[in-house]
C-alpha cells in the first residue's frame, strides 16, 4: 500500500484524563517495527472496560490513552520478520495474545500469554508507543487501542480471520462473545443438565448464556438489577430472570432457594465486589464453581470468608475465556459463518466511529449490549 513505511495521520479518540468525553483528534500512527503489525480498524464494540479505562478505574492506566480491544481490521503493513499475518488479510487483534514460547502459552490449560498487557503499560515491547497526538504518546488499552483508524499491535497479538467475515459482528469475537463464551465451556466447563446462574446480563452475561446453553445447561438463572435486560436474555436460553431489588433479603439467598442449596456454576459478569461475593455464595457447597469475569475498580479487594472455599467451592477467574487466541479465535469466526452461534442479538446499535461517546452514554443509561462503531 502507498501509505507503507510512512506515518500514517488519521482520526483517533483520545482520552486526555479520566471522565472527560473521548476527543476525535488527528493522531501520527508510525510504520510498525520489527514482528508488529499495522491495522486498519474496520468496526470496534464497545466493552464495560473500555468505560472503566475512560472512568480511570484501572490504577495502572496511563493518560492520553486509546482505549477499544473489541475490533476487526485489516493489515495494512507489517514490520520486518512478521510471517503470521501480510499487507490485506482481513484480522482481530488479540487482547491476550499467543506468542507460542512463554510458560502459559506451552500450558495446554492456560491462555494467559506472558506477553498480554492486561496490567496496562499501554506501550509496545520496547516501551515506547507507535502513537502521538500534538506531539505527547499516546498509550493503548490491551496491547491493541481500536478506537482509532489505525493502529500497531505486537505480531502475537493479531491472528487471520475468514475475508467474508462480516466486520460488524466478528468483531465481538475479539472480546465480549470470547469472553463469555470461553468462561462457559473452557473455564467453568459446563456440563449438560447442570444449573447455571449469571450475574449480569450485558454484552459479556449474555454471552456467556449462549456459552451455557450451547453446552447445555438445564436452567440458567440471569441476575441483574435492569429488567430491560431480561427479554433478550430469554431470548438467548435463560429459563428465568431476577432482579435482586425486587427482595428485600440477600440475592444469594434467594438463588440457593430457588436451586436447592446453590448452582452447579455462577458467572459474575458485572464488575463489583459485592456481586462477586454474591456469586460465589451462590454455587453450591461441595460441587460449585463461580468464574470471576467482570473487573473491578483496581482499588477494590475482595474479603472472603475462608469457609467457603473449604466447604468445597471452586473459585476461577477468567480473561478473554481461558481461550488460547491464535488457536481459537479463527476458528470461533468460522463457527460463527457456520451459523453455530448468533452474534446479532449482542449488536444493538451500529454507529459511526465519530459517534462514540454516544455509544458510551448507551452503556452507561443502560440501553445498549454492544454498540459497533464503523469505521
Ligand atoms: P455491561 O455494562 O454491558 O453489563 C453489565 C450488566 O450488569 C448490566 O446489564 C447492568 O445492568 C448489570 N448490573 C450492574 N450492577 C449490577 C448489580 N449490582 N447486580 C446485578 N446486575 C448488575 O458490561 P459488559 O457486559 O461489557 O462487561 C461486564 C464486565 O466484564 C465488566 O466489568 C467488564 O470490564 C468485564 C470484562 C472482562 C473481560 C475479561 O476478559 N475478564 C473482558 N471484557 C470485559
Ligand atoms: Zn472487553
Ligand atoms: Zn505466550
Amino acid at each position: 500500500m502507498a501509505t507503507s513505511g510512512k506515518v500514517i495521520k488519521c482520526m483517533a479518540a483520545v482520552a486526555w484524563a479520566p471522565k472527560t468525553p473521548l476527543s476525535i483528534e488527528e493522531i501520527e500512527v508510525a510504520p510498525p517495527k520489527a514482528r508488529e503489525v499495522r491495522i486498519k480498524i474496520l468496526a470496534c464494540g464497545i466493552c464495560r472496560s473500555d468505560d472503566h479505562v475512560v472512568k480511570g478505574l484501572l490504577s495502572n492506566q496511563k493518560f492520553p490513552v486509546i482505549a477499544g480491544h473489541e475490533a476487526a481490521a485489516i493489515v495494512e503493513s507489517v514490520g520486518k520478520e512478521v510471517t503470521a499475518v501480510k499487507q490485506g488479510d482481513k484480522v482481530i487483534p488479540l487482547i491476550v495474545p499467543q506468542c507460542g514460547e512463554c510458560r502459559c502459552c506451552k500450558h495446554r490449560n492456560s491462555n494467559f500469554c506472558i506477553k498480554n498487557d492486561v496490567v496496562n503499560t499501554g506501550l509496545m515491547e520496547d516501551s515506547t508507543s507507535r502513537l502521538t497526538c500534538k506531539g505527547k504518546p499516546v498509550h493503548t488499552f490491551l496491547g491493541v487501542g481500536a478506537f482509532t483508524e489505525y493502529t500497531v499491535v505486537n505480531e502475537a497479538a493479531v491472528v487471520k480471520i475468514d475475508a467474508a467475515a462480516p466486520v460488524e459482528r466478528v468483531c465481538l469475537i475479539g472480546c465480549g462473545f470470547s469472553t463469555g463464551y470461553g468462561s462457559a465451556v473452557q473455564i467453568a466447563k459446563v456440563e449438560a443438565g447442570s444449573t447455571c446462574v449469571i450475574f449480569g446480563l450485558g454484552g459479556i452475561g449474555l454471552s456467556t448464556l449462549i456459552g451455557c446453553r450451547v453446552a447445555g445447561a438445564a436452567r440458567i438463572i440471569g441476575v441483574d438489577v435492569n429488567k430491560d435486560k431480561f427479554a433478550k436474555a430469554k431470548t438467548l436460553g435463560a429459563t428465568e430472570c431476577v432482579n435482586p431489588r425486587d427482595f428485600t433479603k440477600p440475592i444469594h439467598e434467594v438463588l440457593c432457594g430457588m436451586t436447592d442449596g446453590g448452582a452447579d456454576y455462577t458467572f459474575e459478569c458485572i464488575g463489583t465486589i459485592d456481586t462477586m461475593t454474591s456469586a460465589l455464595k451462590s454455587s453450591h457447597p461441595g460441587l460449585g464453581t463461580c468464574v470471576i469475569i467482570g473487573v473491578a475498580a483496581g482499588d477494590e479487594r475482595i474479603s472472603l470468608d475462608p469457609m467457603l472455599m473449604i466447604t468445597g467451592r471452586t473459585l476461577k477467574g477468567s480473561c478473554f475465556g481461558g481461550i488460547k487466541s491464535k488457536d481459537c479465535v479463527p476458528q470461533l469466526v468460522a463457527d460463527y459463518m457456520a451459523k453455530k452461534f448468533n452474534l446479532d442479538e449482542l449488536v444493538t446499535h451500529t454507529l459511526p466511529f465519530e459517534k462514540i461517546n454516544d455509544g458510551f452514554e448507551l452503556l452507561r443509561n443502560g440501553k445498549s449490549i454492544r454498540s459497533v462503531l464503523i469505521f
